[in-house]
């Protein structure tokens, strides 16, 4: 019978997304912000493929006040028919999981990577979720709640001259951590997509804060690229080409500017593929044989010993590189799918590199001579830098780093590096009472005078003559560059110490800017960390409690019966030894602050942007550009 039948699958179906609700890391990755925003992508990629399709080329993805998210195309709009189990077409959609397979026939294309889980899934981990249609001069709309239950089936509630659906859903408070939706992480990455997509519109809206942004590129990657270069001296236009072979479409933008840093960023069927893999790779070694070809069929540069490496031609290099791969050929590596590994992609993007470079260096001789000189500069400053490295090895200059470091660095007295801190403090005040406070076995403190070098335009040889970026260098013993090797470190741990105020963010985003660029390991390493200072001392005469934010201030303020008075700590050196050993540096009663990076292909447009001509804001660098998770946090 009909409705038996009904009845079990609808038992089936919960079923399913009761599965999805128990273990969502296996379907989203997790449940932190990052899965919070996998439901956002999940939704929008919906969207975006049906105007990948050729239906609809405007996307408005809105952030409501009640914490609920609209994702709004003007495609054909979801069928409104029934299925053949008997339910409408959108239940199933929004029910079913993978139902994407059926789909995919029509033309329903799923993007790659860990993308195309469905909405089903969305649905399954949202209290709400909504979807209206607008198809056929007709408006439909079908209601769920509390991860996929149907609240209103499948209705018509009016008529329309448009087409197009809009989906909205409000994530599940009990799933996750928190449900705040990010409007910068949301407009990065629609950004991107736009540059991706000539033609297609963007727009975001952020209904609870009142700002909104609106995306649309006509020249693709040649924008991506002009976006990425911005406000930096160039060395030509931006150089464009593309092909195809064995399948596989390849588009790559790419442009020398004078600076030294190295921004390769790539995408594979309009998602970015954040750890390289096979097209990068293929894309890197093209880029090299072009030029030493280039030098040596010109003879540009004479003698044995002249050919390039990798890292010589892509100093100042920014370049996008987007393949278009058959679903079959798709193979995605490491734990985020974000490195392809499809062996193909890599000969077939070494080839058109080379070809097209190759072509362009032949036909543009004035700008690949300014390049292999650039490149040659490298090369020189490479071969420099092995040399000095060699004779530090060989203990030649020992003296030289003991010198620099005597008087500065107060050393820990352990063995063990892995446990080993080394705080970078503020200021030889309190540079003093964290020598004194310190536990002496695994703690070092290296006091810093004033502001720290801003790093963004140095190059390795400014930072060799600064004595402040000198020193730190030294005390950490692991190199710098290329050369830096987080194995090698004398510490563990490496810990900025600076007062709560604009002096202090200031001086932590100059040191900040400086490990991203030289030092970057020691971040991916999780190495590098910020001290927490408390911000006020409740003094109850007996005894202080330390209170690290003036929200947790007025909360405490709330629940104390008795007499006390507060203190507020404007820098670091108003706390004695003791105080600032038990705040601040005590791993047993401290709070610590992980620097990761997200988003290493953000974090290097925001950096060069903040902290190139452009001095301000560097406060939002610091909030938005790295991520920051609360370490040993025992005040809390
Ligand atoms: C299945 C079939 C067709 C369109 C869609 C799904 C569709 C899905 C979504 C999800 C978000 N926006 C969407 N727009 C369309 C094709 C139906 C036809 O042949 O007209």
């Amino acid at each position: 019978m009909a409705t038996t039948k009904y009845d079990e699958n609808s038992i089936k179906i919960l079923e399913g997304l009761e599965a999805v609700r128990k273990r969502p890391g296996m379907y989203i990755g997790s449940t932190d912000r990052r899965g919070l925003h996998h439901l956002v992508w999940e939704i929008v990629d919906n969207a975006i493929d049906e105007s990948i399709n050729g239906y609809g080329d405007y996307i408005k993805i809105t952030l409501n006040k009640d914490q609920s998210i609209s994702v709004e195309d003007h495609g054909r709009g979801v069928p409104t028919g029934k299925h053949e189990s008997g339910m409408s077409t959108p239940e199933v959609i929004y029910t079913i999981l993978h139902a994407g397979g059926k789909f995919e026939e029509s033309g329903y294309k799923v993007s790659g990577g860990l993308h195309g889980v469905g909405a089903s899934v969305v649905n399954a981990l949202s209290s709400k979720m909504e979807v209206t249609i607008y198809r056929d001069g007709e408006i439909h709309n079908i209601k769920f709640e509390n991860g996929g239950h149907v609240a209103q089936k499948l209705k018509k509630i009016g008529t329309t001259n448009r087409t197009g659906t809009t989906v909205t859903f409000t994530p599940d408070p009990t799933i996750f951590k928190s449900t705040n939706f990010s409007f910068t992480t949301i407009t990065e990455r629609m950004q991107e997509s736009a540059f991706l997509l000539s033609g297609l519109t963007i727009e975001v809206v952020d209904e609870e804060d009142n700002r909104n942004v609106k995306y649309h590129y006509e020249n693709g990657l040649i924008s991506f690229v002009d976006y990425i270069n911005e406000g930096k001296n160039v060395l030509h236009k931006v150089i464009n080409f593309n092909g195809i072979k064995q399948g596989i479409e390849v588009d790559i933008a790419l442009q020398y500017q004078e600076g030294y840093n190295e921004n390769i960023l790539s995408f594979v069927n309009n998602v970015k593929t954040s750890d390289g893999g096979s097209h990068e790779t293929g894309f890197k070694s093209g880029i090299t044989k072009a030029f030493n070809d280039y030098v040596k069929e010109n003879n540009i540069i004479k003698g044995k010993d002249s050919s390039f490496e990798g890292s010589d031609v892509r100093e100042g290099l920014s370049a996008v590189i987007n393949l278009k791969i058959p679903e079959n050929l798709l193979q995605f590596e490491g734990q985020t799918k974000g490195k392809l590994g499809t062996p193909e992609a890599r000969t077939v993007t070494e080839q058109i590199t080379y070809e097209n470079m190759k072509f362009f260096l032949e036909e543009n001789r004035e700008i690949a001579l300014t390049i292999v000189e650039k490149a040659s500069r490298s090369k020189v400053a490479r071969e420099a830098a092995r040399k000095a490295r060699e004779a530090a090895r060989s203990g030649k200059g020992k003296e030289k780093k003991d010198k620099i470091l005597s008087g500065k660095l107060a050393k820990a007295t352990g063995k063990d590096s892995s446990k080993a801190e080394l705080f970078l403090v503020e200021g030889d005040s309190a540079g003093g009472s964290a020598k004194t406070g310190r536990n002496r076995e695994t703690q070092a403190i290296l006091p810093l005078r004033g502001k720290v070098l801003n790093c963004e335009k140095a190059s390795n040889n400014d930072i060799q003559s600064n004595e402040e970026l000198n020193t730190l260098t030294y005390a950490i013993g692991a190199g710098i560059g290329n050369e830096f090797d987080p194995a090698e470190s004398n510490y563990g741990k490496v810990i900025i110490m600076t007062d709560a105020d604009d002096d202090g963010a200031h001086i932590q985003i100059l040191l900040l800017t400086f490990f991203y660029r030289f030092m970057r390991p020691l971040i991916e390493a999780g190495m590098l960390y910020i001290a927490n200072p408390p911000l006020y001392a409740l003094d109850f005469g007996k005894y202080k409690e330390y209170v690290a934010t003036d929200e947790e201030l007025e909360e405490r303020k709330k629940e104390i019966k008795q007499s006390y008075k507060v203190q507020r700590f404007k820098g670091l050196g108003e706390m004695d030894a003791d105080e600032l050993y038990e705040t601040t540096m005590n791993p047993e009663t401290r709070s610590l602050i992980k620097v990761s990076i997200t988003d290493a292909a953000l974090a290097e447009k925001r950096v060069s942007v903040l902290m190139g001509d452009k001095v301000e804001p560097r406060k939002e660098w610091i909030e938005e550009n790295v991520d920051f998770t609360l370490e040993d946090n025992f005040r809390r």
